[in-house]
């Protein structure tokens, strides 16, 4: 129970931003609710605050006024998100099959909106044009929780900026999504955790998962391979444990297949109990509501559907429609970068037994930085965080 003592306070609960009236979450602050905004009328003034909203709360929910039944088109959907970033790819969201690597799938979706997909769980839909069309949640959305953040450790792909959801059916129970604030979860560490986990770098296999071939527990967690299948090292990326530029903690436990320097076994029992002592206290929930619009970014929170068994086995309320849109941008993704390494980091953490163990984890990590062409950010010995090419 050592980390209850750490949760952030609540903050004040309700206030005003120009026009708006925003509340926070009462587990996480980085997370608010916006209301008194007509998104599809909005004004430059509305955007230049809710920018400046965004950077201290990189969560907000936009629920609908009372009375409104109305949803967003894809395309007021998609136009909406480009709003919250300054760098989003006007190119590829102009001509998606120009940008293959900016984005999920090749889309043919929705016409003008094509980073708008579909999820849920659905027969026979008719939507926006689309006809009977059919979505069911992947096999281990439907038991597990998968944390992650979008489009993170693909060979090719940039993770965006931001992520987007409409709400446009919503389950009684269930069909909420999970979220952690990765700049809360570093916030909390110790000294000697934030080093350790500045010293880290990650192997990320996404394929494993969606053949199936890894297990988790129910938390999203305990990842290991099915016995039978085999480490593919054409599958594996490796991505820092912390990203910048404010830095963020953010383990893919879904996507993970180790830390780089270790073994699959060690490795799987370091996330059991980092998540367990780091992470997964900070866990909140976001319980969704018919029309809401969410907007976060995808570079300072892991999320997690929740498992879909929970509605699918009520059948009175056993339908759930949001669309999803991963924002293209043209920012490559920035590293939080130690100033020094150090060899005995992970054993100061308490995660390494020995020396050696520790180096191989460092060594990984410090090959990984220094050939690395990506912009980075370095944390200076002042603990100051400056942007270096
Ligand atoms: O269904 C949800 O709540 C989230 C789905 C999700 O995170 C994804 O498809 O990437
Ligand atoms: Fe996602």
């Amino acid at each position: 129970m050592r980390y209850l003592g750490a949760l952030a306070p609540a903050a004040a609960l309700v206030s005003t931003v120009g026009a708006f009236e925003v509340s926070r979450h009462p587990i996480e602050p980085r997370c608010a609710y916006v209301r008194g905004l007509d998104i599809v009328n909005r004004t430059e003034r509305d955007m230049t605050e809710l920018r400046r909203l965004f950077e201290d709360a990189p969560m907000l929910v936009f629920p609908r006024k009372p009375g409104d039944d109305t949803f967003l088109t894809p395309i007021q959907f998609q136009e909406f998100l480009a709003e919250f970033d300054p760098d989003h790819d006007a190119d590829a969201l102009e001509r998606p099959s120009d940008y293959p690597d900016q984005m999920l799938h090749p889309f043919e979706q929705f016409p003008g909106a094509e980073h708008v997909y579909p999820r849920g769980t659905y027969d026979n839909l008719d939507v926006y044009g689309l006809r009977n069309l059919t979505i069911k949640p992947v096999p281990p959305f439907t038991d597990m929780h998968i944390w992650h953040s979008d489009l993170w450790g693909h060979p090719t792909k940039r993770p965006g900026m931001v992520t987007g959801f409409h709400i446009m059916d919503q389950p009684l129970i269930g069909g909420d999504t999970d979220f952690i604030s990765g700049e809360t979860v570093w916030e909390a560490m110790p000294e000697a955790v934030k080093k350790a986990s500045s010293n880290m770098v990650l192997e990320l296999d996404r394929t494993a998962l969606f053949r199936e071939e890894s297990g988790a527990d129910y938390s999203g967690v305990i990842k290991m391979r099915k016995p039978g299948t085999e480490r593919r090292d054409e599958g594996i990326q490796l991505v820092p444990l912390v990203v910048g530029p404010t830095p963020a903690v953010l383990p893919q436990a879904g996507y993970f297949h180790g830390v780089a320097g270790w073994s699959q076994q060690r490795s799987d029992a370091w996330l059991r109990a980092f998540m367990r002592d780091y992470v997964l206290p900070y866990r909140f929930s976001a319980q969704w509501k018919l029309g809401d619009v969410a907007v976060f970014s995808n570079r300072k929170f892991l999320h997690s559907s929740t498992p879909a068994s929970r509605y699918l086995s009520y059948p009175d309320s056993a339908t759930r429609l949001l669309l999803q849109c991963f924002l293209p941008t043209k920012k490559p993704l920035e590293f939080y970068m130690p100033a020094s390494f150090d060899d005995r980091a992970l054993l100061e953490a308490g995660w390494a037994a020995d020396e050696q163990l520790s180096a191989a984890a460092v060594k990984a990590a410090r090959m990984y930085f220094s050939s690395h062409s990506h912009p980075a950010v370095v944390q200076s010995d002042a603990e100051e965080v400056v942007a270096a090419a």
